[in-house]
């Protein structure tokens, strides 16, 4: 085993709770066990993988600290891949923290956070996008990001790029062959295949990363900018929406009093809403510098849900708007279908508008159903989901290299960047990742994990 210190963490979360789980790993677990665990039944050998009930003892008084049910692992056969135990306590502030401290005074070490993942990584478990795969579960919010979470867990995405690599290999392997062997024939014809098969190649990769972006989405959110001017009621749809859909957070840290932002669940995918109070449409259409932010704003979004309020008629400030928005995913949405009429329906040519009162909350599930729609066409449960910015990174550098090898006319130089290539692939793995990196993955876990 790769690791010395037998570590020790709570693994549930502090407070009040019917039980807590205290992890033990190390090649010292077992001695530590049998100082402060005293079983109700006795055992030469604790069983693997069986609820043994027992008392943890304090070492220095013999007190009795707790009643618990104890799981023991053997190494290889445990999350870690070490000997492990597990300590089921009652919950709480007070004794799982108090077990934490018999187990130290017993001679294990507080685990760094993420350290079990990290052991588990280390000790060939798992690989490094299975690892933070993990962490993605655990930090998961919706039934989506647990999907994708859970994929790549189980290591769907890790054999895709396990076969990706085997056909660089195999690229690398067959140039080297036409640089040292092949006669002209032989190579010109060998140098055809070769740069069809990295075509190939390339398109593969192209058709993970065509979804690359919008899974990327589902795990920051998916942006939608509600834009219109003063008082079309922008905010009461804001709320609305926020009212009938299973809220994650309401209140982002860090955003201005610019806007208001709120993420929402539907059928699984994070929604941002942004309400943008404090953008005045009629102004800041008016001046340049204004219109320049207002147009970054909107650029920000993936949906643009456009207000108006159809108990006036248009003003520059919508038109302007329109405008500006025309190459955008947006929605039309006319607000306030319960006053009378008097914005001309062909105001937007031919494009569909959606007729709402956000007041009385009508139409609202309209604009949830284009929502799911959205969602729809750009995401499908059996795809290779690369998400976070290391892994798609990682492709995108394949990518490039793939992309600049036909300009190449000296295979020794092809074979180089092949080889690039190939590093590439196995550092997204974690087969060569540095120290460094795996620090700063593993250091973003909690401690018990
Ligand atoms: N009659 C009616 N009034 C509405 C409707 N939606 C919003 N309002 C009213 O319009 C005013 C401005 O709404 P608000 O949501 O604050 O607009 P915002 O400035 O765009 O955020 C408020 O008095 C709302 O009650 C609607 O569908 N019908
Ligand atoms: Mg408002």
């Amino acid at each position: 085993m790769l690791e010395e210190k037998t570590i020790y963490a709570l693994a549930t979360p502090p407070g009040r709770s019917a039980i807590a789980v205290i992890r033990l790993s190390g090649p010292l677990t077992i001695p530590i066990l049998k100082k402060v665990f005293r079983p109700k039944k006795e055992y030469e050998k604790f069983p693997a993988r069986r609820v043994i009930k027992g008392e943890i003892i304090d070492l220095e008084n013999k007190e009795l600290v707790d009643e618990v049910m104890v799981v023991v692992y053997y190494s290889p056969n445990s999350y870690t891949g070490e000997d492990m135990a597990e300590i089921f306590s009652h919950g709480g502030f007070y004794l799982p923290q108090r077990i934490c401290e018999v187990l130290k005074k017993a001679g294990a070490f507080l685990a760094e956070p993420g350290e079990f993942t990290k052991r588990r990584f280390l000790n060939g478990k798992i690989d490094l996008v299975q690892a933070e795969a993990l962490l993605s579960l655990i930090s998961a919010q919706t039934e989506k990001q647990a999907k994708m979470a859970l994929s790549q867990l189980r290591g769907e995405v890790s054999l895709i790029i396990k076969n990706l690599g085997e056909e660089l290999k195999e690229l690398l392997a067959l140039t080297e062959y036409l640089i040292e062997f092949a006669e002209e024939e032989e190579a010109k014809e060998l140098g055809k295949n070769i740069k069809n098969r990295i075509i190939t190649l390339k398109e593969k990769i192209e058709k993970i990363f065509k979804k690359t972006d919008f899974h990327q989405k589902i795990f920051q959110g998916i942006r939608v900018v509600l834009a219109g001017r003063a008082n079309v009621g922008k905010s009461s749809l804001f709320n609305q929406l926020l009212g009938k859909e299973r809220a994650i957070v309401t209140e982002i840290p860090g955003t201005t009093r610019d806007v208001i932002e709120a993420i929402i669940d539907i059928d699984g995918f994070p929604f941002i809403l942004c309400d943008t109070a404090g953008i005045d449409f009629n102004i800041s259409l008016i001046d340049e510098l204004s219109v320049r932010k207002t147009k970054e704003y909107l650029e920000k979004g993936d949906i643009i849900l456009l207000i108006f309020d159809i108990s006036e008629p248009p003003q520059k400030a919508d038109y302007d708007l329109l405008k500006m928005t025309k190459e955008k995913n947006r929605m039309i949405i006319l607000n306030k279908k319960d006053l009378t009429h008097k914005f001309p329906l062909n105001f937007f040519n031919k494009e569909p508008y959606l007729l709402i009162s956000a007041k009385y909350g009508e139409g609202i599930e309209e604009i949830v159903n284009k929502l799911k729609e959205y969602t729809k066409n750009l995401y499908s449960d059996n795809e290779t989901f690369l998400f976070l910015p290391r892994q798609v990174e990682c492709l995108e550098r394949v990518l490039k290299i793939l992309d600049n090898i036909s300009e190449f006319t000296y295979w020794e130089i092809i074979a180089e960047e092949l080889k690039i290539a190939l590093d590439y692939l196995k550092e997204l793995l974690g087969e060569t990742t540095n120290e460094e990196i795996l620090d700063r993955i593993f250091s973003q876990f909690c401690i018990g994990k």
